[in-house]
């Protein structure tokens, strides 16, 4: 499909299971007009490590980080929610992550499972940090625009 961004960013596991550890690595990030899919190396030796169909994206947004640190070289956080998990990714300039969240948001405007709300902070140890619900699947607590 029609290759839309590439960049080399870093991601945090996404914890699908209860004992996953909670890491952050760096990734080749490809976007094309049908999905968005990571790679471990770059170019000739990558393999692919995870790709999301953009059909199934409900919500791409920046990330407020309200003062806390990030453990991580990228700064600007953004975050792509898809069926029940959501995917941190850091970019390395604000320009990097404007880009990125554009780009994806223009892709997924036409979705129906755009959420009406989200979380505009992380999910950290077991609660959201935004909204204090200790729930992971707790519905949004601000609304979402596209
Ligand atoms: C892995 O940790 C990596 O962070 C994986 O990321 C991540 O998968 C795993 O999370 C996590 O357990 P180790 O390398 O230390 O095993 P990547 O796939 O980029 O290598 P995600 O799902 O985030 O891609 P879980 O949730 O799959 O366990
Ligand atoms: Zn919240």
């Amino acid at each position: 499909a029609e290759l839309l961004l590439e960049e080399t960013l870093i991601k945090r596991s996404q914890q699908k299971k209860k004992t996953s550890p909670l890491n952050y690595k760096e990734r080749l990030f490809v976007l094309t007009k049908s999905r968005l899919t990571y790679y471990d190396g770059r170019a000739e030796k990558k393999f692919r490590r995870g790709s999301i169909e953009l059909s199934h994206i409900r919500c791409v947004e920046i990330v407020k980080n309200g003062g806390g640190i990030i453990p991580c070289q990228n700064k600007y956080p953004f975050q792509v929610v898809y069926n029940t998990s959501t995917l941190y990714i850091f970019a390395p300039s604000h320009d990097s992550r404007s880009l990125w969240v554009q780009s994806l948001k223009e892709e997924i405007k036409d979705n129906p499972v755009v959420l009406a709300k989200f979380h505009p902070q992380f999910w950290l140890e077991g609660a959201w940090l935004c909204c204090r619900q200790a729930e992971k699947q707790a519905p949004g607590c601000e609304e979402y625009n596209l």
